[in-house]
């Protein structure tokens, strides 16, 4: 049996679920980590890219990195893993999805109740006056030119960079899930990443049962009720299958 008997009564008692998920649930679905054994990243610390400086000196590399990355989630499917979490949220009366990724996989998979708190990959923002743009509308046939708003700002990706605050409502609803779950899941992140890596610690304080899934231990292991170790695609499947969903 993969899973520990204590686990199996929490999820069975369990009317409100909350899970965080990291870029570690996406890597099956061949979009790379951050960090890690398998982040693909590795070359580059994400500090040197996913940074408001990084993009004022050199918004071309930036830009490709992204462009690079955005082609990566056109392509991506949502996995197995992605897929046993709208099995879960079909099955309680309470569920929440919060993730740290930016490639829309919950969405496309069927998840309904889902927070980005790190943005959205997909869409630009205008520097000066915030204006929102879907890709496709970035796509510029000249490839050398920077995406530009018709206000004249620089157009950036539509995510949250180290140093730049989340949405504050987000980050709210987040943190209220958080607390109101009895059992809390942590999917495929290494938890180092503030403020997200708080949740799973703000649900331990208000006395939820929490489970991490990972293929390795994170800073968080040593806080949370179990660890399990394995690739989310596997262990959540076979988690619905243990719960005869
Ligand atoms: C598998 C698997 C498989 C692989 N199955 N598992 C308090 C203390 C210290 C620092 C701070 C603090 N508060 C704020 C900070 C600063 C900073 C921070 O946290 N720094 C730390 C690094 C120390 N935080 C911020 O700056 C945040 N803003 C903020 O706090 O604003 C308030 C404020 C403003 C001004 C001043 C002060 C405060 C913003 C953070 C934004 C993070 N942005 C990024 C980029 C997003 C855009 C993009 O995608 O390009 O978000 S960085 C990157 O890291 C990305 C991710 O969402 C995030 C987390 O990474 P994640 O998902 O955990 O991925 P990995 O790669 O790290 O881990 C993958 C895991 O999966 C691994 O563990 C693998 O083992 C596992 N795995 N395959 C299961 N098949
Ligand atoms: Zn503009």
């Amino acid at each position: 049996m993969m899973f520990s008997e204590q686990f199996i009564q929490h999820m069975h008692k369990a009317g409100a679920l909350c899970v965080l998920t990291g870029a570690g649930i996406s890597a099956e679905s061949g979009i790379p980590t951050f960090r890690g054994q398998t982040g693909l990243w590795n070359q580059f610390r994400p500090e040197e890219l996913a940074s408001a400086k990084a993009f004022i000196n050199n918004p071309q590399q930036v830009w490709e990195w992204y462009r690079y990355r955005q082609e990566l989630v056109q392509k991506a499917h949502p996995n197995p893993g992605h897929l046993a979490l709208v099995k879960l949220e079909n099955a309680y009366p309470t569920f929440t999805v919060v993730t740290q990724n930016v490639d829309s996989l919950h969405q496309l998979a069927g998840s309904r109740h889902v927070y980005e708190l790190h943005g959205n990959i997909m869409r630009g923002r205008c520097v000066d006056c915030n204006r929102l743009f879907k890709l496709a509308e970035l796509e510029e046939p000249e490839s050398a030119e920077l995406p530009r708003c018709n206000c004249g700002g620089m157009i950036r990706p539509d995510v949250v960079w180290f140093g730049e605050a989340l949405d504050a409502g987000i980050v709210q609803a987040s943190f209220q899930a958080a607390r109101g779950c009895q059992v809390f899941l942590v999917v495929g992140t290494s938890a180092l990443v503030q403020p997200a890596a708080q949740l799973p610690l703000e649900a331990l304080a208000y006395g939820a049962y929490v489970v991490e899934i990972n293929i390795e231990p994170t800073t968080i292991s040593n806080y949370v009720n179990e660890s399990i170790f394995g690739k989310a695609g596997t262990i959540l499947p076979a988690l619905i299958k243990q719960l005869g969903l």
